[in-house]
């Protein structure tokens, strides 16, 4: 069966991939044209590559608005088909014939729609896109990062059968060997209960269950012991995880993950990897690129990763919104450990207390988790970095995510990166406690005496929890140099982050720290720009570009330092 779009055969097309391996051997991927049609707002009409933010297209670099893609569809024959969409920056709306199918908020996270029963011949698709600040709109608002458009991440096509395998979920554990819990859900969409086996082969066994699959979900869960190699950033040993759904034993279905075994836990005040005492160090990164905005191709996503492992790195925290998930899984294969936050950053209470903020919120902290939860490299799951946790009604809602993410995976420690300094009343809630700390760029104040004193007020409220450094640094304009050393040159930059550096990591009661930031990034000229020269926030380590600053070495040194320790 083919089908066909624009009447060109399909196998003239690129099938994007929403992951960095193929999710199906025996599923129908289905290729898509790599431009699709976009029409603005105002009718002006241009082809835009998928994926891709339409801040990339020269007449569209400031376009803050609606845009609608749309692509044809031709089937030969009848068909369910299941649309999946890596990020929509950031109201999206899904129509397949006029006829409205999907809505999601938020760039930052996944969502799939099922059509069934499609009908043979031709169907229009459109995609309308929506990066405007609305009453609606709660967790995007003008802020310190840019809030793109368009259909930003990977989009994928597929045919299911009437009986499919909808997620396959692993949790790993160790007792002295290596187990693994299993969960596959199969979707039945027919009419009738199907007899079907499902098989799940990891690490060279083989395990079989056989179900009566009644009409909408069943859930199978294997719990089984692993001959397996642990995970490491030094050594991160993955393994592919195969499930396949068999009806009267002719394999119909198949879903491919890849997972890795280790554990990481908050003990007293340490991080414990596999068992083992741990310092996490890094960097802070946006999704963000001077050509392609948050629409990063695999090479710059992979260009980021070697960047910050060659400067001696071991860990990455996704500020402030979950990541595209080809970049998480860069981060499992090549190793770098990921703290992980559902899109939040800087929302006063006013903010959080808006109409749909608590629902927005949290389906944003739902989908990171359920989405995001089998990668090894992901061991911090965060919330509201530098929100209202220094009030009771704050509180609350930060009980409230800390909630929904034990719900949905007890495996991982929470945090929450603070700015309320002698302030915040939300220490007790997470598993780690993060600070963010500007001394010597927003406060005039000595490093070492300023972090002192912040820690005896820290171990009063928490003496017993591993404590992160998520944010310090200083700005600086790439290629301004200055013997006086003033503020935005190379040569400040260089000073604070070498303070920075000796403080927090000379401190015997620091777990980890995050450099703020990987690279310059563009920021919303709304409210940000007279404090940001060039609309860009300029504490990268590196810029726009991946051109590197004079800091760089300094955080080079530091890194290696701290990696010659083991
Ligand atoms: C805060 C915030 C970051 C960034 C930083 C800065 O800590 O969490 O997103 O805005 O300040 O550069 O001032």
């Amino acid at each position: 069966m083919f089908l066909w779009y624009n009447g060109l055969a399909l196998e003239k097309r690129r099938s994007f991939m929403i992951r960095l391996f193929q999710q199906h051997s025996l599923r129908k991927i289905i290729p898509y044209e790599s431009l699709w049609n976009f029409t603005t707002e105002d009718g002006r009409k241009f082809k835009l590559a998928v994926p891709s933010a339409w801040e990339s297209h020269p007449e569209l670099s400031t376009y803050r608005g609606i845009g609608t893609y749309d692509l044809t569809l031709k089937l030969d024959t009848g068909a369910n088909l299941l649309m999946n969409f890596g990020g929509v920056s950031h109201f999206a709306e899904v129509l397949l014939d006029e006829r409205s199918v999907a809505r999601h908020y938020d760039a930052h996270t996944a969502f799939s729609v099922l059509v069934t029963s499609l009908a043979e011949g031709e169907h229009v698709l459109k995609v309308v896109a929506d990066n405007r600040f609305t009453e609606e709109s709660t967790l995007h608002i003008p802020n310190d990062y840019y809030s793109y458009g368009g259909i930003t991440r990977p989009v994928s096509f597929e045919i299911v059968p009437d009986v499919y395998i909808n997620r396959v979920d692993f949790e790993p554990f160790f007792d002295g060997d290596w187990h693994a819990r299993i969960t596959v859900s199969i979707h039945n969409i027919s009419k009738a209960s199907r007899e079907v086996d499902v098989s799940v082969t990891l690490a060279e066994k083989t395990v079989t269950a056989h179900v009566s699959a009644e009409l909408g979900e069943t859930v199978l869960k294997f719990d089984e012991k692993y001959a397996v190699l642990p995970w490491s950033p030094e050594s991160p040993t993955l393994y592919t995880a195969s499930a396949v759904l068999s009806d009267n034993g002719a394999p119909i279905d198949d879903m491919i993950d890849r997972v890795g075994f280790r554990t990481f836990e908050a003990r007293g005040k340490e991080l414990l990897l596999n068992g083992e005492p741990i310092r996490i160090f890094g960097f802070n990164r946006h999704e963000d690129h001077a050509n392609v905005g948050s629409a990063l191709p695999l090479p710059l996503m992979l260009r980021d990763v070697q960047l910050m492992k060659g400067l001696g790195a071991n860990a990455v925290r996704f500020s402030h919104y979950p990541n595209d998930e080809r970049f998480i899984d860069l981060c499992d294969e090549l190793g770098l450990l990921v703290w992980e936050e559902h899109h939040a950053r800087g929302l006063k209470l006013p903010m959080m207390q808006r109409d749909g903020f608590d629902e927005q919120i949290t389906a944003s902290t739902t989908e990171m988790v359920l989405q995001h939860r089998n990668h090894p490299s992901i061991v911090i799951w965060g919330v509201f970095n530098e929100c209202a946790s220094d009030t009771e009604a704050g509180r609350k809602m930060y009980e409230k995510q800390y909630g929904v993410i034990k719900a949905l995976d007890r495996s991982r420690p929470t945090t929450s990166a603070s700015d309320k300094h002698y302030t915040d009343i939300c220490l007790d809630l997470p598993d780690i406690v993060s600070f963010n700390i500007y001394s010597e760029w927003y406060h005039a104040t000595n490093t070492a005496e300023a972090f002192a004193h912040e820690l005896e007020w820290i171990r009063e409220k928490a003496p017993d929890k591993p404590l992160i450094l998520s944010e310090f640094g200083a700005g600086a304009i790439y290629g301004y140099r200055n013997p006086t050393r003033v503020m935005w040159s190379e040569e400040c930059q260089c000073d604070i982050l070498d303070s920075c550096l000796n403080t927090y990591l000379g401190s015997d009661d620091v777990a980890g720290v995050f450099i703020w930031q990987f690279a310059d990034c563009r920021v919303t000229e709304e409210k940000w720009a007279i404090s940001r020269p060039r609309t860009y926030n300029n504490k990268g380590v590196f810029d726009e570009f991946r051109r590197p600053k004079l800091a760089a070495e300094v955080v080079k040194k530091h890194f290696k330092k701290e990696s010659d320790k083991k």
